[in-house]
């Protein structure tokens, strides 16, 4: 197990194998969002420590053994690693909790899930993907083989710090690449937990390194560089434009995970509780910090008033509270800062002239007072051309438009620039499959919403993002496809005769 200071203590830069400080000698105050206490000390890299981690990469990728470790070996280290995740999930869950607010629960949810996804990956990378292509010429041996991609970068945001970097370093690991992990500055801690579990499996330095730092400061150095293969960020949009900016000068590959405005669509033919119910999870769940949180609501107009009056009794009802108390169902907001965003989308939502139903506050508990908590919070009366439609708050912000006929729902689920995600809850099965293949969103929940698994992709369309993570194409992501013809009977072409 783990020890806290392990957990928090620097020197928390992992570089070549080694624990170290920064070169600079800066370090960082990771905050409780559920009481503005600091519960930790990291070291915070700059650009030299960020040079050095991707120096250590690129030499365990170009001389080191394990591109060349053989595919049995790769997979015990994927193992071992998932089961010390999970002698070490009551840690892992709570470190999660206090770092980034979500509720015990969802933080056990992420663990269990990260565990799953270190094995599938192992199953997968056993399973192999090379092939034999029949030429038509029986002398020639022809092979499609998959190889590691290179070098890769690896950035994550604080919403799901150990989900998210997890759902990277398995199949990057897996596909035999080597790594420079940078976690959220906001959040580090479970990532420096899952580093220090990889280095007790035994994965040869430099394997995996380390650094946590704000993206201005060591953005550059991991992304604007040539001797990094692949980047691959999950994060703000504005952040995927720069860093795809960045691997455009170099030709490295990418790929985005840059969040959603995910409509949830409800017929009057759906079961009304059950879709109550969908809507107020998917919509406040970690208090709607998640890049597929279904927060445009679009409802059938002949059933909005009693729909909504539902909504607004449950969402008065959500007990908003410190991740750690097992009461609290949903946790405060990531930090003062990102709290300060969502009030500013609240007060556009009210200037615009939507109709705010229930919350648009911070709760009015004493108790809460140093959190960065805030209530559940509705507005009805919305138009496709509001910023609090279109945009991502990222906040337990629900918005509410009303259609009439089929064709006008597929039309306002489509109308964003984004498509992570959509829900249908319809009890027609006609309906229900015209719009899973209608919407364009990488993933449709059908009577269901937020559910995921690690052997069904991840990713979204337009600017929700470029790849998948999870399933076959997640592995695939850090994977090169070499073809290698083998001619067994070479002889004399003939194609030039004259000499
Ligand atoms: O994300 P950033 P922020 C959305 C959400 C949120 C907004 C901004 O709407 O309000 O993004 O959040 C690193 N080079 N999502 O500002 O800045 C940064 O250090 C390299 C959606 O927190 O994109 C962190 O590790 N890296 C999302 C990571 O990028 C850079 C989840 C994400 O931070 C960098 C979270 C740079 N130039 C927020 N600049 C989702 N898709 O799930 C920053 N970073």
């Amino acid at each position: 197990m783990l020890t806290d200071d392990e957990l928090c203590c620097p020197p928390n830069l992992y570089i070549d194998g080694k624990w170290v400080n920064a070169l600079g000698g800066a370090t960082r105050d990771i905050v409780n969002p559920a009481d503005g206490t600091v519960i930790a000390t990291v070291d915070e890299a700059d650009r030299a420590d960020a040079v050095a981690a991707v120096a250590a990469a690129r030499a365990a990728f170009d001389t080191g053994d394990w591109p060349r470790t053989p595919v049995a070996e790769r997979i015990a280290y994927l193992l071992r690693i998932a089961d010390l995740l999970e002698a070490d999930r009551d840690h892992l869950a709570r470190i999660e909790t206090l770092d980034t607010g979500k509720t015990l629960r969802e933080s056990y949810i992420d663990v269990d899930d990260v565990v799953s996804v270190f094995r599938y990956y192992a199953h997968l990378a056993a399973a192999g993907a090379d092939r034999l292509v029949d030429t038509g010429d029986p002398a020639v041996i022809s092979r499609v083989v998959r190889e590691p991609v290179g070098v890769c970068v690896l950035v994550a945001p604080w919403n799901y710090p150990l989900l998210q970097m997890s759902w990277k370093i398995a199949p990057a690991l897996a596909a035999g690449c080597t790594m420079v992990a940078k976690p959220s500055e906001v959040t580090p801690l479970s990532t420096i937990a899952l580093v220090r579990l990889i280095d007790r499996a035994g994965v040869p330095p430099g394997v995996v390194n380390l650094v946590q730092s704000s993206g201005a400061t060591v953005g550059s150095a991991l992304t604007d560089t040539p001797d990094v293969d692949l980047i691959s960020f999950t994060g703000g949009a504005a952040t995927g434009e720069v860093i795809a900016g960045n691997a455009a000068k170099h030709i490295t590959r990418v790929a985005l995970e840059l969040g959603g405005k995910n409509p949830h669509i409800v017929f009057p033919d759906a079961d009304f509780d059950s879709a109550v119910d969908a809507v107020l999870t998917g919509a406040f769940l970690h208090s709607g910090q998640v890049c597929s949180a279904g927060t445009r609501l679009i409802v059938h107009e002949s059933m909005a008033d009693e729909f909504v009056a539902a909504l607004a009794v449950r969402a008065r009802g959500i007990t908003v509270g410190p991740g750690l108390d097992p009461a609290s169902e949903t946790g405060p907001l990531v930090s003062q800062a990102h709290r300060a965003k969502v009030e500013a989308y609240v007060a556009l939502g009210i200037a615009g002239g939507a109709r705010l139903v229930t919350g648009g506050a911070r709760p009015d508990d004493p108790a809460l007072q140093a959190g960065s908590f805030y209530l559940p919070t509705i507005f009805d009366h919305c138009q496709r051309s509001m910023r609090i439609v279109q945009e991502e708050t990222f906040g337990p912000i629900l918005t509410v438009e009303r259609f009439t006929t089929d064709a006008e729902a597929l039309a306002l689920g489509n109308d964003t620039a984004y498509g992570l995600a959509a829900g249908v809850r319809t009890a027609d099965p006609a309906r229900a499959e015209r719009f899973a293949r209608g919407l364009r969103h990488g993933t449709v929940w059908l009577n269901d919403f937020g559910y995921y698994t690690p052997a069904a992709e991840w990713g979204g369309f337009g600017r929700s993002g470029i790849g998948r993570e999870l399933g076959p194409s997640g592995l695939a992501e850090y994977q090169e496809t070499k073809h290698i013809w083998l001619n067994t009977a070479p002889a004399v072409g003939g194609w030039f005769t004259h000499n």
